[in-house]
């Protein structure tokens, strides 16, 4: 997306969207499809910007923060598959923990906490009660891979920056819950700012 929408972004109270590339067992992630697709939208009079994630314990959380920092949005929204599940659910917690899991450079985790002095677990800030629906549930179990990783960093980090930062996880098949969320949240977003 151009400069101009990300000037956008960072003026007018926008929303940065987060999915994620591909990992061991999921060549082709629908969570990075996603925002790809939403890059430079307007939803509710939100400007939106989507970036691409790469699931690699060393680049994830840099590249988060490098795009909070560049855009500053009012808002992060990221999402990440889960092979397992049925259907969307909105995180309500994140652990400071790192499973020792390949990424998809081959790589591990080099420690077993996050952030070694940091808490067990921080609360997303998301307003969850308004983003769940008919497609849409919660869920207060992240794993212990990089989506529960990139969303520990991201609230201790940005957590009381950012109006409202959390996780998203999604099935692989394609459902409107994915999009419901994006909807829901900048409709709060545009509610609050008027
Ligand atoms: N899902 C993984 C990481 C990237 C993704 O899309 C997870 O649930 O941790």
């Amino acid at each position: 997306m151009g400069t101009d929408a990300a000037r956008a972004l960072a003026d007018a109270g926008g929303l940065l969207v987060t999915g994620f590339g591909p990992f061991p067992g999921v060549a082709d992630n629908p969570s990075g499809r996603f925002a790809a697709s939403v890059d430079g939208a307007r939803v509710d009079g939100v400007a939106v910007v989507g970036r691409v994630i790469p699931v690699e314990w060393s680049r994830a959380w840099p590249a988060v923060r490098a795009a909070v920092e560049a855009l500053r949005p009012a808002a992060l929204l990221m999402y990440g598959v889960a092979v397992q599940r049925q259907r969307v659910e909105v995180e309500r917690l994140a652990r400071n923990v790192a499973g020792r899991r390949l990424d998809a450079a081959g790589a591990l985790p080099p420690h077993a906490r996050l952030v070694p002095d940091g808490p067990a677990a921080l609360p997303t800030t998301l307003p969850w009660r308004d983003l769940v629906g008919p497609a849409v549930g919660v869920s207060d179990d992240a794993g212990d891979y990089l989506c529960n990783a990139v969303t520990f960093h991201a609230m201790h980090a940005l957590g009381e920056r950012l109006r409202f930062c959390g996780f998203v996880h999604i099935p692989p098949s394609p459902t409107p819950g994915v999009r419901a969320v994006l909807v829901r949240l900048a409709g709060v977003m545009a509610r609050a700012s008027v």
